[in-house]
């Protein structure tokens, strides 16, 4: 497989100003016609061949002007791409081709779900539609007629605005769409066949009325309310908040079951995977209902993010997905409470993104070469690349930004750019030079920082000495200091916050500062400190780092005290990962785990003052995961963690049960369900103080939950505790579960995942007999997700089982995968990458299995990549 390099970058050597496609559906032999008005682009080299991308394309027709093209002027590549011979400087092409969308099983260009016709083209879809110069900096307007059968397809939709329908031949209709806007072909969309839709309307500021319509299946209309309603609350904050405005008559979303990720903004047709649309108190958990909230954001705001001003080249891709995951992430946070939405989201940055940065696959925000573009659509470039803006959201601040956002947006509509540009718009808006904050898109790992502070109480002067390195990545074996603001406070003696003043400084300033290290050290003089203070750190997480070495005691202090909510709870998780550590240590020398009392008072505290803050209080009450605790080791111990953190959840069970009991009865819902912030905090800290009771032998008490439960998130809360256990309430619940839920797939994904991640000792026999289980469908990507993804990536423990039936189970499945989704078959070989952090053995273990499906015949470049680059 070949690699391509960010440095080889050239532009198109045709340009194409319109599209005009004819699209002829039916699953087994569809028909596009497609007109292109080409150019050469005067920015390129002027004998550049005119090549068009294509793949497993049946080509029966092209004519360039009108005339037939001869067969010796078209040559075609060994990767499906056509090149005509002796272009002229400009002219229309037009091809048809045949495709076959319901052979489409990798779900890229063209494919049928249950009978109808979804397209997903980014990255590289487009080409698998018709022959393209298909790469997002070729824009163009595109009108789109499409036709079929009446009864096959009364529903036909693609971008921008109806343009027109009427009767064809025999039962067939057509309908035409006009997209205004040009566009990339990753944008392109096209959905048809029996749709009913749920409608609403949204009037901008500029007083443009806006049809917005969600399209599913018959049944699942009742199901789309919190849907809708996410997206009028997301037009409207992003109108107020950036200023920006739909520009379309028309808003479409269709959801499909059938998706490789959670959702695509296609200009005027978003596609969505059902997950991120449809819900009911009944089937929807908490979680569920935040998701589509985010991810409808999220689509709706690429509308300026990432169509309106694109990528000039999929290197660029985090300047439309870092900046629009920030964005999403400020809706949310103006949506609820912004502390919980910060440590939520830190919480996912180190999950994922951490330990990406410290793997096989570690790569900058920007990478410098890939061999499939699908396996950059990472927790690096999505995550931290958000990270990364936010970074410069703090460095100039709001205004500055929102400044900052108008001139990137006014220089670039309707263009396809760089990271340059987005960063050259923010330094000009705010006269900060931020060449430097280059750096963060450039270089990969994650900075570690360490602060050492020197109070001299004579001259009332407190010194701290900031460091940073970065720990070499592949290819990158020498990291450069990065600017990393850290915000920044002193508390008293007493916890209170003092009012700081740097040497040189006139004033002091009451609360958080931001301190800019910038080198390797740095040394920031405190004057006029009253008393020796405690630094507190990274306040708000304001910058994708790790920071290490606070001692123990200070962590309590500021778990207690600290006036910042991100750092309250973050001490205190640090606090118990620090404790966790040792325990696991004393685990692997075999020596009696012990119990820090100050664990148990840290609870009946949080407990205590859980009222003021449900939702605060349940996040504090989690111990740090078992992911993030290896991720803390050198060589990770998955199974003596897991025992730790078990032991440690019934010793807390055990000592606050009558707090935890005390709590969760005091937070029984009465009254009618409720779906809001408070609500859903109440039920997310009752649900973790059955989790710690149930982990102290309370399991009639999750079964009793499990069975009065009304809405599904205090029913998934108490199952998942119920399978980890092996009484007989273990199995009445999983078989009630699945009788009750079986006709719904989404439903059915939570029942797969929750026994996939089960701690039993037999996990690894159950995922295999539930892989054979009559509702598993390999094909459907949510359903292997909610198996084989839920077990390797959720079930540490008995994923990295010392007998190597995890890796076993997990390679089989890659490599019967990968013919059939190659996409969704790289992501999920991930977990064997991390082998360089397991022990001799299970490293050798897990080698064997990647170079198993290494040595599979035909493997997709996608899985090549990923198992290769792991075993380098
Ligand atoms: N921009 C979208 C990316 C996407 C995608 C990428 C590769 C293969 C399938 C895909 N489906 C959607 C999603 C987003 O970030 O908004
Ligand atoms: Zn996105």
């Amino acid at each position: 497989p070949v690699t391509i390099r960010r440095s080889d970058y050239a532009p198109p050597a045709f340009l194409v100003d319109t599209v005009d496609l004819d699209v002829h559906l039916d699953p087994a032999a569809t028909e596009v016609r497609a007109r292109l008005a080409l150019r050469r682009n005067p920015a390129a080299a002027p004998d550049a061949p005119l090549l068009l991308d294509g793949d497993g394309l049946t080509l029966l027709e092209a004519r360039l002007d009108g005339a037939v093209l001869a067969a010796g002027r078209l040559q075609f590549g060994p990767d499906g791409s056509l090149t005509i011979a002796d272009p002229p400087a400009a002219g229309l092409l037009e091809t048809t081709v045949r495709i076959a969308p319901e052979k489409n099983t990798a779900l890229s260009g063209l494919y049928t779900s249950g009978g109808n016709f979804y397209t997903q083209c980014e990255a590289e879809g487009f080409r698998r539609i018709t022959f393209f110069p298909d790469r997002p900096d070729v824009m163009s307007r595109y009108t789109v007629t499409i036709h079929a059968d009446r009864g096959l397809c009364p529903v036909m939709l693609s971008n921008g605005n109806p343009d027109g329908s009427g009767h064809g031949e025999g039962n067939t209709h057509w309908v035409r769409w006009v997209d205004p806007h040009p566009k990339p072909s990753y944008l392109f969309a096209l959905v048809a066949g029996e749709l009913v839709n749920v409608h609403d309307q949204f009037v901008t500021k500029s007083g443009r009325l806006v049809s917005l319509n969600i399209w599913v299946r018959r049944g699942d209309e009742d199901r789309c309310g919190h849907a809708m309603d996410s997206l009028k609350r997301s037009m409207a904050w992003d109108e107020e908040v950036f200023g920006l405005e739909y520009d379309l008559d028309v808003f479409n979303i269709a959801a499909v079951s059938d998706f490789n990720m959670g959702a695509m903004e296609n200009k005027g047709l978003n596609v969505f995977n059902t997950k991120y649309v449809l819900a009911s108190p009944e089937s929807a958990t908490d979680g569920d209902w935040q998701g589509i909230e985010t991810v409808i954001a999220h689509e709706y705001f690429h509308n300026w993010t990432g169509n309106r001003v694109t990528c000039r080249d999929w290197f660029q891709l985090s300047l439309k997905e870092g900046l629009t995951v920030f964005r999403d992430q400020e809706f949310s946070a103006d949506m609820g409470s912004r502390a919980v939405k910060r440590i939520r989201d830190v919480r996912g940055l180190r999950a994922a993104q951490f330990p990406e940065d410290a793997g096989p696959m570690a790569h900058p925000v920007r990478p410098d070469s890939y061999i499939e573009i699908d396996n950059f659509y990472t927790p690096t470039v999505y995550q931290k690349g958000a990270e990364v803006v936010r970074l410069i959201h703090t460095r100039i601040g709001p205004a500055a930004f929102r400044r900052g956002m108008d001139l990137y947006i006014a220089r670039n509509d309707n263009q396809a750019v760089t990271i340059e540009d987005f960063v050259s718009a923010m330094q000009d808006a705010s006269g900060v030079d931020l060449s430097f904050f280059m750096g963060w898109y450039d270089q990969a790992g994650t900075p570690e920082v360490t602060a050492e502070g020197r109070y001299d109480p004579e001259a009332r002067r407190y010194v701290l000495t900031l460091r940073q390195q970065t720990p070499p990545t592949p290819g990158q074996p020498e990291k450069k200091p990065l600017p990393i603001p850290l915000a920044m406070g002193l508390l008293g003696p007493d916890g209170a916050e003092m009012p700081t003043r740097l040497a040189g400084e006139n004033a002091a300033q009451a609360d958080t500062r931001i301190l800019i290290l910038d080198n390797a050290e740095k040394s920031f003089t405190f004057e006029e400190v009253p008393a020796p203070p405690v630094p507190s750190l990274l306040r708000g997480f304001s910058a994708p780092v790790r920071l290490k070495g606070v001692p123990r005691d200070r962590l309590r202090f500021l778990a207690v005290h600290d006036t910042d909510p991100f750092v309250r709870w973050e001490s205190g998780q640090q606090y118990a990962a620090s404790v966790m550590l040792e325990m696991v240590a004393a685990q692997q020398r075999g020596e009696a785990l012990g119990f820090d009392p100050a664990l148990a008072e840290a609870v009946t505290n949080t407990l205590a003052a859980s009222e003021a803050d449900p939702a605060f209080a349940a996040e504090a009450l989690v111990l740090p995961g078992e992911g993030f605790l290896a991720d803390q080791m050198e060589i990770a111990d998955p199974v003596a963690i897991h025992v730790v953190r078990r032991h440690l959840r019934a010793e807390i069970g055990r000592r606050c049960a009558a707090a935890l009991r005390a709590t969760y009865d005091a937070l029984a819902e009465s009254g009618p369900y409720r779906i809001d912030g408070r609500s859903i905090g109440r039920r997310a800290l009752r649900n973790a103080c059955l989790a710690y009771l149930a982990a102290a032998g309370e399991t009639a008490l999750a079964k009793a939950q499990f069975d009065a439960a009304t809405n599904m998130t205090d029913s998934l809360a108490a199952l998942s505790l119920l399978s980890d256990t092996t009484g007989p309430e273990r199995e009445q619940a999983l078989a009630a579960f699945h009788a009750r839920w079986r006709g719904d797939d989404l439903v059915l994904d939570k029942w797969f995942s929750i026994q996939a991640m089960a701690a039993r000792d037999d996990v690894i026999d159950q995922v295999r007999a539930l892989y054979a289980h009559p509702d598993f469908d390999l094909k459907n990507p949510n359903r292997a997700r909610s198996l084989i993804g839920a077990f390797a990536s959720g079930n540490p423990a008995r994923f990295h089982d010392a007998s190597g039936e995890g890796y076993r189970f997990l390679a089989d499945a890659v490599i019967a995968l990968d013919p059939i989704n190659g996409s969704i078959a790289a992501r999920l070989v991930g977990p064997l990458g991390q082998w360089r952090r397991q022990s001799a053995a299970r490293g050798a273990l897990m080698r064997r299995e990647l170079q198993r499906v290494l040595d599979t015949p035909a493997l997709s470049k996608g899985t090549f990549e990923k198992a290769s680059k792991a075993l380098l």
